[in-house]
């Protein structure tokens, strides 16, 4: 693709995620601009679209892909819809940025692996943006050094003030564990072979039947273990944390120490209330990294194979919760394409 002067991008999906993504083009990235917003209530994407000049909205992405000014795709609808929106996209040849998760299922995700190969390139960025946190990419960049040694082990800490309505016990694996399944592959550099969920008792502040807390046991190909506690209705504050315990040493991030007061005898701090809050610079970094690279005519970033496995893992975590025994991850041949 010719470098473009500004990349012309369809936001799919006008809800809380894919509303901040518009106004994350508009009014803080550079080198692109929304051209189109879509989303299955017409109100809703109009009213999207109407916060931007020259904006159309739609409410079917495939009209929305055709449309002369459209160069790239943004999705962030809900999972279950990805799917057909990254086929449409494909066969557009457009480059797509697709929030979490890739797809629901491992199934689906591996058709859109091997739709992908078909295109004989990568054209897809998955949005897991803790990649693209200056903490974790920190920690990143330390593991990478080898100077703490060999990873054993990883604590991971997920909290959420409160889980939206509808939601399931499945989802704090689907929705809030692929992160961590995500970044513990990412970090250690090693694929989910194995999953184990144990359910403690559940807090009264969380709507009846769902099963939160639980902590959830990652084993992974190289023999380390991760252990991720999520709880979506702990009340105080969104909180996302990560130690690694490594040979000859450990590093832990999302303490949030970025500003610690003393007053009145007490100290403390303040803890973001949601992921917008906690990771907006994340966000930022990783749209402006989509927007780079794609007039560049690359595609970097976490692949439709992070996804893939990031759905498989999951789905082994889903079945672990429903049948209480350690699941293994069943997990097709990692194709060329993707390294
Ligand atoms: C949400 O969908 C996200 O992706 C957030 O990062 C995560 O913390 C939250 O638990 C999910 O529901």
């Amino acid at each position: 693709m010719a470098r473009q002067s500004m990349l012309r991008v369809a936001v799919v999906g006008a809800g809380r995620m894919g509303a901040d993504h518009v106004r994350r083009i508009q009014e803080v990235i550079s080198g692109a601009r929304v051209t189109a917003v879509v989303d299955v209530d017409a109100e809703r994407a109009k009213a999207v679209a109407a916060r931007v000049d020259g904006c159309t909205a739609y409410t079917d992405p495939v009209v929305a892909m055709a449309a002369a000014d459209v160069d790239a795709v943004l999705v962030a609808s809900p999972g279950p819809a990805h799917e057909a929106a990254l086929l449409a996209a494909f066969a557009r040849d457009l480059p797509v940025l697709c929030e979490k998760p890739l797809t629901p299922d491992a199934a689906s995700a591996l058709r859109v692996l091997e739709a992908e190969q078909k295109l004989g390139r990568r054209r897809v960025q998955v949005g897991f943006m803790r990649r693209y946190d200056a903490e974790y990419t920190k920690l990143a960049r330390l593991l990478g050094t080898g100077q703490l040694g060999r990873p054993l082990l990883v604590h991971h800490r997920h909290r959420n003030v409160a889980s939206p309505p509808g939601w399931t016990s499945d989802m704090l694996i689907t929705d809030s564990v692929a992160h961590e399944i995500d970044v513990t592959r990412w970090l250690l550099g090693q694929e989910i072979t194995a999953v184990t969920v144990l359910r403690p008792s559940p807090t009264a502040n969380a709507p009846d039947d769902l099963q939160d807390p639980q902590l959830v046991v990652l084993e992974t190909a190289g023999g380390a273990i991760a252990d991720v506690e999520i709880f979506v209705n702990c009340g105080f504050g969104y909180q996302v944390q990560a130690e690694v315990v490594c040979e000859r040493g450990t590093a832990r991030v999302g303490d949030g120490h970025a500003m610690v007061t003393h007053m009145a005898g007490r100290w403390g701090g303040t803890i973001a209330q949601d992921y917008l809050e906690r990771f907006a610079a994340a966000y930022d970094r990783e749209v402006q990294a989509w927007v780079d690279t794609t007039r560049r005519g690359e595609v970097t970033g976490p692949s439709a194979w992070d996804g893939y496995a990031a759905a498989a893992a999951c789905e082994a975590g889903v079945r672990a919760l429903t049948d209480g025994v350690r699941t293994e991850v069943e997990l097709a041949e990692r194709p060329p394409l993707y390294g």
